[in-house]
């Protein structure tokens, strides 16, 4: 069975959204955040002390946007996965590695300088330079969703959990009051998807379940 380590609207989420679109079984365990701190024992299975972690036998892997990758192309055949032979699969990758690499990593500096250090160690002119970094790099990339309904192969792939994961960051972060019309069309659309939801469900049953602090991620 598929075990995926989770900290509530975490990257994590990524693979967690993508088992439940693929209709895999699977283990939740979830940490609360940042594990580093309040779950130590966790350096052992995991000596980054990040999540997510997925282990699939003797597999381990610790990047979102991998996992992503590696489920739909180790589980498929599936619609999610572009493959090689598709004339969208650089598209397909570019946008699912852009999710993280691009998207992603100016929200984490916005998150910890803007909500989650102690006061005194805030810093509104990272959040504002991050905010902003951001904002150019998903308006650039959302050109595409002018023209299409997805990010890449004109169908819901892995890579739109990729972009929809940090964009669901962003929302969660205020940004979203700056994206364009389409884009929060876009956004909207894939927290609709069949998978989502039960992805949310499924992380709130588990954070009960396991007496988990839902709250700890989540900016507010
Ligand atoms: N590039 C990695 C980043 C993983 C990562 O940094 N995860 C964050 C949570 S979203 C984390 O575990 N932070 C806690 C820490 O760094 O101690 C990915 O996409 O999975």
């Amino acid at each position: 069975m598929i075990s995926l380590y989770h900290c509530s609207d975490a990257r994590s989420f990524r693979p967690l959204w993508t088992l439940e679109e693929l209709g895999l079984p699977y283990e939740l365990k979830m940490l609360p955040f940042p594990p580093r701190f309040r779950a130590p024992d966790y350096m052992e299975l995991n000596a980054l002390g990040t999540i997510p972690l997925l282990v699939d036998g003797e597999t381990r892997m610790t990047e979102s946007a991998a996992i992503c990758q590696y489920l739909v192309t180790r589980y498929g055949p599936t619609s999610l996965a572009v493959g090689p032979d598709e004339p969208s699969y650089g598209a397909f990758l570019n946008a699912l590695h852009f999710g993280e690499a691009t998207l992603t990593f100016p929200l984490t500096l916005v998150l910890r300088y803007g909500r989650l250090e102690k006061p005194e160690r805030r810093a509104p002119q990272i959040v504002a330079d991050y905010s902003r970094w951001f904002l150019v790099r998903l308006r650039a990339f959302a050109a595409v969703l002018d023209a299409h309904a997805y990010v890449a192969a004109d169908r819901f792939t892995a890579a739109d959990i990729s972009v929809a994961y940090a964009m669901t960051l962003a929302d969660r972060l205020g940004l979203n009051e700056q994206f364009s019309p389409v884009a929060t069309g876009y956004l909207r659309r894939m927290q609709h998807r069949d998978g989502y939801r039960p992805a949310d469900a499924a992380q709130r049953r588990a954070a009960a379940d396991q007496a988990v602090d839902l709250t700890d991620f989540n900016p507010e």
